[in-house]
């Protein structure tokens, strides 16, 4: 029995800081148009994908920053997208900075949604790990000011059903953490979806910069075999703005395999027929959670009092 969706990894290659949202937008609905073409299900986009990746800067005025922000979801730039998606029948993930007011206060995250195929907002990601640091560092070549601009997401991670399966995503950093492919697991999900930004170069740790394609794939694929989950990487790539971010965006079996992997740094789709029931390989045996997870002695995971 298998339950085969159809899964397209849409990497952007590099937006320059001046790229209009209707710029971005018209390169995603080429990779879309492929997408389909390629009868996939769903296309999933990176983090932050309407924009460059604008915490790499230091800016004082508020207003400067907000101009990477969307005010609202759906909204008149992205409106060709949704509607070219409902065109197409095709579904969709969604990376972008998320402005919003919740109780007459104003919040910014780092967000993604999945939208079904009838253009439905279905779920909706507010990242919890935040990298960077909140104050600038002008000693860095370039900054990294997610925990400026950004609060961390409010909450846990959650499942979604959609396109015959259960979905969950995640956002960049999160990918590193074992809790996220766990706390996924836990609730059901069949495939997570994970966009990223990541420069090559790590100014706290330079001697790691070559590692960085190797620390990409070794987080993701443990995380797909340690959970019996399929797992989608996706990069926003290339030398932007005068930063070299990574490429190789992959489709990941719960095996662990690579099983689709972009060769470029440019704008690539990716494509799988992703068996959602091979979950069942890794989770009725070797990571069968009820047979064998020992959950009551694993004290030390969610105590927040160990400095860890
Ligand atoms: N970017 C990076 C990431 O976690 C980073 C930050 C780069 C951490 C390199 C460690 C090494 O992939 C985002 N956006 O989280």
């Amino acid at each position: 029995m298998a339950r085969v969706v159809v899964v397209g990894a849409a990497q952007l290659g590099p937006i320059a800081r001046e790229e209009t949202r209707a710029e971005v937008v018209s390169r995603m609905i080429a990779l879309m148009e492929k997408a389909a073409s390629r009868h996939c299900d769903v296309v999933a986009f990176p983090e932050l994908a309407l924009t460059t990746f604008f915490p790499r800067w230091f800016m004082e005025d508020q207003a400067d920053v907000d101009a990477f922000f969307e005010k609202s979801m759906p909204n008149d730039d992205v409106a060709p997208l949704f509607a070219r998606a409902r065109e197409l029948k095709i579904g969709f993930s969604l990376g972008y900075g998320e402005l919003t007011e919740i109780d007459g206060v104003t919040h910014r995250y780092n967000t993604t949604i999945i939208v079904d195929k009838a253009g439905n907002i279905v779920h909706r990601y507010r990242k919890i790990h935040l990298p960077g640091h909140p104050e600038h560092e002008p000693w860095r070549p370039f900054q990294h000011l997610e925990k400026r601009y950004f609060e961390p997401g409010p909450e846990p991670f959650s499942a979604a059903s959609v396109f015959g399966g259960i979905f969950g995503q995640a956002i960049c950093n999160d990918r590193r953490w074992p809790e996220t492919y766990r706390e996924l697991a836990l609730r059901g999900v069949e495939m997570v979806l994970i966009g990223y930004n990541t420069p090559v170069h790590y100014p706290l740790a330079p001697e790691h910069d070559h590692l960085q394609c190797f620390h990409n794939h070794l987080s993701l694929q443990a995380g797909a075999y340690q959970n019996g989950m399929w797992v989608v990487g996706i990069a926003k790539a290339g030398k932007e703005e005068g930063c070299d971010l990574i490429g190789q965006s992959c489709i990941i079996a719960p095996t662990g395999e690579i099983v689709a992997m972009a060769g470029t740094l440019g704008d690539e789709l990716i494509t799988y027929d992703c068996d959602l029931d091979r979950c069942l390989e890794i989770r009725k045996n070797i990571f069968n959670f009820k047979l064998h997870r020992r959950p009551e002695l694993y004290t030390a995971l969610t105590s927040a009092n160990l400095d860890g």
